[in-house]
């Protein structure tokens, strides 16, 4: 694997600029907007289910994010999903609190009955319990994993469906190939809507590629590498959070391709 393919993801993105139909929960629709802008894609948000299908099928790639649910957004979200699959749109599905209550471990299973998902990007309680992992999930926090990795691929595999696990570290993988990345900052942990934000951007990289695990992976230390370079000059979650959209807009490949720490196995 050449890792320096992946750095070249944030160039495809700024110069496509694709469109990502988010329905997503209320705490983070600015941010998700302002971060897909400062990134160089284009947001859209919508829940009506009256236009979902109509605003999936003019997009790029469509994110479903369960963070607020309820339940006429999930039959938007599962017509919008169809006409994503019939038009060969990706579909990203980020299952916010599943496992915490029942209503949405059921909504996200609902939802994988129904739409075609290329990535379910999670932390790893929401994804273990979706696999039907004893988990633990806490509001939309995880708590008290160390081995990401094996969830990740018992996930993958039970579903049939690539996972991305964050965390500290982050495990994306199809059951088969993985790849393991480490870059990041415990900051992204102080600012609400850090993993939503990048379920949102994955589903850009995604939409610019053509190898869904590669470009979760490229989207993935891409992040982590603009979360370190916010931090540098900015120790409090308010000052980051400014300075890491910033930094979504600045990186740039050398900068990336530099930072990034990515590693990649294969089952044999
Ligand atoms: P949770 O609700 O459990 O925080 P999340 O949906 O917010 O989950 P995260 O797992 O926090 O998503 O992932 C968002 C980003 O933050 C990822 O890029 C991940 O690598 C990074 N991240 C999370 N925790 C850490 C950490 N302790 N150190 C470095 N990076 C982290
Ligand atoms: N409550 C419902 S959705 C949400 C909160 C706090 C945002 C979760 O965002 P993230 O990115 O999973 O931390
Ligand atoms: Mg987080
Ligand atoms: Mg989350």
């Amino acid at each position: 694997m050449n890792m320096s393919n992946l750095s070249t993801y944030i160039e495809r993105v700024r110069e496509r600029q694709p469109l990502i139909h988010n329905i997503t929960n209320q705490v983070v629709i600015n941010f998700t907007a302002n971060g897909l802008y400062a990134l160089g894609a284009a947001p859209v948000m919508t829940n009506a289910i009256e236009e979902a299908a109509d605003m999936a099928s003019n997009a790029d790639g469509l994110l479903l994010n369960i963070g607020t649910l309820s339940s006429p957004q999930v039959e938007a979200m599962i017509q919008a999903g169809h006409a994503a699959n019939q038009r060969n749109i990706p579909v990203i599905l980020d299952p916010v609190g599943a496992g915490a209550t029942t209503f949405r471990t059921e909504a996200a299973r609902r939802i994988l009955d129904n739409v075609n998902v290329s990535l379910i990007r999670g932390n790893a309680g929401e994804i273990g319990s979706l696999a039907g992992l004893d988990v633990k999930v806490r509001g939309v926090d995880s708590e008290g994993f160390h081995d990401f990795g094996d969830i990740a691929i018992h996930a993958a595999k039970q579903l049939q469906i690539p996972v991305a696990v964050t965390g500290e570290k982050d495990v994306i993988t199809d059951g088969k190939q993985t790849f393991i990345v480490e870059n990041g900052h415990s900051l992204l942990t102080k600012v609400t809507g850090a993993g939503c934000l990048l379920s949102s951007v994955t589903t850009a990289f995604i939409a610019c590629g053509t190898d869904i695990l590669e470009s979760t992976a490229a989207a993935i230390s891409f992040y982590g590498v603009v979360a370190e370079v916010a931090a540098e000059n900015n120790p409090g979650p308010g000052s980051f959070q400014m300075a890491f959209l910033d930094a979504l807009h600045q990186v740039d490949v050398d900068t990336f391709l530099e930072k990034m720490k990515v590693i990649f196995s294969k089952e044999e």
